[in-house]
């Protein structure tokens, strides 16, 4: 399923993958779930905010055990951020059909739209919108680096784009969920193992600041008579790394958009994303704080920490092998559901690099299928 999955959304130049939300590698990659759920027979629809889920047994009489991911990527991503959830989920419940296992409640497994938040700029936008986290309007109002909004571009696909929000019967029939994830960190690495599970994800967030100059000529412009909206945000990026040092959190500024965006002028403004993660909330804040006084920035996305339902967490540590349990600095939809009081769990890949969020990005043969047998144990002993 991997390597069927390595041809969709690959950019030949580079191996990485680019998977927008709603884009045409997306859409092929909906069609894929769809012809592996009905490959097994299990009922597949899409939710009114995108998410697909796809069911052994009917979660309308009764909630069921879910367990899935997501397929969109970041550009120039990775081939497992995702896919090895929703390939393991597959996986599992091949190995579960195999061993004749019979579930005692609907199994499902799910497909979260916009995991990544690559082309809108928020992330978990299916499973926000889900749960009623994410406003509906300020979410078809958002625009891509086109200028689309999500309301454009979900209509464009087919999608009723007035239908999104929070969708408390989907909801509903979700008891627990389990999400499989390649590792992205060296976390397993260090300990040894090949599967690990979460305990908990550091709050995280997203800001957009705005730097305004006045835009003019490279060569004619004397140094004195300049608004170079360049030089703020020079010092912004240098301020978070050493703010973010001095309060232990990680701050990154990975996407910067110029404009007009001349090798020969002063630009008129360059807007630039800061991204804050820290174990403790207070030292991320303090951190945005301190980098946005004076200058204009605007919160595009807040997701506080998530500690994992503790029973939950070790029943599937337990089962998955006495696999350790470990934080992450990275945003899922399992986090977003354990917000909406779905207990929820993590399992992890080991990644030998630790590397994610690029082509690099790798996982095991023999790792992975040691996912999916933990998967399959899991979801075995939560559906018995
Ligand atoms: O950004 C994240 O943490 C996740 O990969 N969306
Ligand atoms: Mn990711
Ligand atoms: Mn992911």
């Amino acid at each position: 399923m991997l390597d069927e999955l390595a041809r969709i959304g690959r950019d030949p130049a580079t191996n990485g993958y680019v998977r927008d939300a709603w884009s045409a590698a997306d859409l092929e990659l909906r069609e894929w779930f769809r012809g592996e759920a009905a490959r097994r027979g299990l009922d597949v629809h899409e939710d009114r905010n995108g998410n697909l889920w796809a069911w052994w047994g009917d979660p309308s009489r009764r909630a069921g055990v879910v367990t899935g991911s997501h397929l969109d990527s970041v550009r120039q991503g990775g081939a497992f951020d995702g896919p090895l959830g929703v390939v393991s989920a597959f996986a599992a419940l091949d190995v579960l059909k195999n061993r004749d296992f019979v579930p005692g409640r609907p199994l499902g497994i799910a497909c979260f739209s916009d995991e990544e938040g690559a082309r809108f700029g928020v992330p978990c936008m299916g499973s926000r919108l889900l749960t009623g986290v994410l406003d509906p309007e300020r979410a078809l109002g958002l625009t891509d680096d086109e200028g689309d909004t999500l309301a454009d571009v979900m209509a464009g696909a087919g999608r009723k784009p007035q239908a999104i929000g929070r969708d408390d019967e989907t909801l509903a029939m979700v008891a627990t969920f389990v999400e499989l994830h390649v590792e992205q960190g060296r976390g397993l690495v260090e300990l040894g193992a090949p599967v690990g599970v979460a305990s908990a994800i550091w709050p995280h967030g997203r800001w957009r600041f705005d730097f305004r100059g006045e835009a003019n000529h490279a060569g004619t412009t004397r140094l004195v008579d300049r608004d170079d909206p360049m030089l703020p945000f020079a010092r912004m990026v240098l301020a978070a790394r050493e703010t973010a040092t001095t309060h232990g959190v990680v701050a990154t500024v990975g996407k910067v958009r110029v404009s007009p965006n001349n090798a020969n002028a002063v630009p008129g403004s360059v807007s630039a994303w800061l991204d804050v993660r820290g174990a403790r909330e207070e030292d991320v804040r303090a951190v945005v704080g301190e980098l946005a006084r004076g200058v204009e920035v605007s919160e595009e996305s807040w997701t506080p920490v998530v500690d994992f339902d503790a029973a939950l967490r070790d029943r599937v540590a337990a089962v998955a092998g006495h696999a350790p349990v470990l934080p992450t600095g990275a945003g899922h939809d399992a986090g977003i559901l354990a917000s909406a009081g779905v207990p929820s769990a993590m399992v992890f890949v080991r990644n030998p690099t630790g590397v994610s969020h690029s082509p690099q990005e790798h996982a095991e043969p023999e790792d992975c299928e040691a996912g999916v047998v933990a998967l399959a144990n899991v979801l075995e002993d939560l559906c018995r």
